[in-house]
């Protein structure tokens, strides 16, 4: 099925304090993002990069670069939104700050809809601290908490619609602060950390998340951390993790996801070029995203061989 996908620049670089992130809707369409989407049929727009709005707000001690965060999270919640109306956005980031826009954005052109929202969270770590648990200060650990309307984000703007806690799944997890597993065990987050991947493979852990989206009839925003993936593979991250997910396991989240047809909204996240080697984890990133949207080998069903 060939779609309208609107390339969306999101260079955030305001959520933790090791700076690159800037760089990666650049190194996106270097890698020639465009045109690997162009060539599986789609059309494709490239909207640009987004600013952050000026917000005059003052800094915080506690929080590194607060102010640039919500200024950030209002103008990418605005473009979201709006995306939503004419096609499928793709948001280049940027740090996982930018979601806090990018999700509360879709969700509220979901809740316009009268469309249940929910989202698929590819990620070594589970982005659930608020601005009170938070040890870093670092705000791009802060998306779901946002988006699913824990307390403590008076600063940002007020959601209008928060995504209830049962339609969001969490798959590649192994750096959890405490703060966050205890939120998360007493929360309805469907979480899947790399062990339950290890022993029952990714699409045991993926499928009945996708039929639970398809039987509510909901949107599917899925955000994809470099750091999902294993360091060895995609280097280009400031935020590494040993033990990550294989080559093959990502794409097969994304081949699943194309095939379910859900996919509505997505995020490209923590691609910072200056750590990368030669390109390759921008590279990985492109083919990933490929994949979700539709680049096979074969049409499915793969005939079997007996
Ligand atoms: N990310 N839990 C750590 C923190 O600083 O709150 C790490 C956050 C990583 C953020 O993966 O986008
Ligand atoms: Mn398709
Ligand atoms: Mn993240
Ligand atoms: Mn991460």
């Amino acid at each position: 099925m060939s779609q309208t996908l609107l390339l969306i620049g999101a260079p955030t670089d305001s959520g933790k304090r090791r700076a690159g992130c800037l760089m990666g809707p650049d190194a996106f369409r270097t890698a020639r993002l465009p045109g690997a989407l162009a060539d599986l049929g789609h059309t494709v727009r490239d909207l640009g990069n987004v600013r952050p709005d000026d917000t005059g707000m003052d800094d915080r001690d506690q929080l590194f670069a607060l102010p640039e965060t919500v200024g950030w999270t209002r103008a990418l919640a605005r473009a979201a939104r709006e995306a939503m109306t004419e096609g499928l956005p793709i948001f280049l980031g940027g740090d996982h700050a930018l979601s806090l826009g990018s999700v509360s954005g879709v969700a509220a052109h979901a809740a316009e809809q009268g469309r249940p929202q929910f989202v698929l969270w590819l990620d070594a770590h589970a982005d659930f601290n608020t601005p009170q648990t938070t040890l870093s200060g670092h705000l791009h650990g802060t998306p779901l908490a946002y988006v699913t309307g824990q307390p403590g984000f008076g600063d940002f703007p007020p959601l209008a619609a928060t995504i209830p806690q049962e339609n969001v799944c969490i798959i590649g997890l192994r750096s959890v602060d405490q703060a966050e597993v205890d939120a998360i065990e007493a929360s309805g987050v469907e979480r899947h950390d790399m062990r339950a991947l290890d022993e029952n493979g990714l699409a045991a852990l993926l499928g009945p998340f996708l039929d639970r989206v398809a039987q509510a009839g909901g949107a599917l925003h899925v955000s994809l951390d470099v750091d999902f993936l294993d360091p060895a593979v995609a280097p280009a991250v400031g935020t590494t993790v040993p033990g990550g997910a294989t080559v093959r396991e990502a794409h097969l989240a994304m081949e699943m996801i194309h095939d379910s047809g859900l996919m509505t909204s997505m995020d490209l996240v923590e691609l910072n070029p200056m750590l990368d080697e030669r390109g390759r984890t921008a590279q990985l990133m492109v083919d990933l995203c490929a994949s979700a949207l539709g680049r096979r080998v074969f049409d499915r069903p793969t005939p079997r061989i007996l």
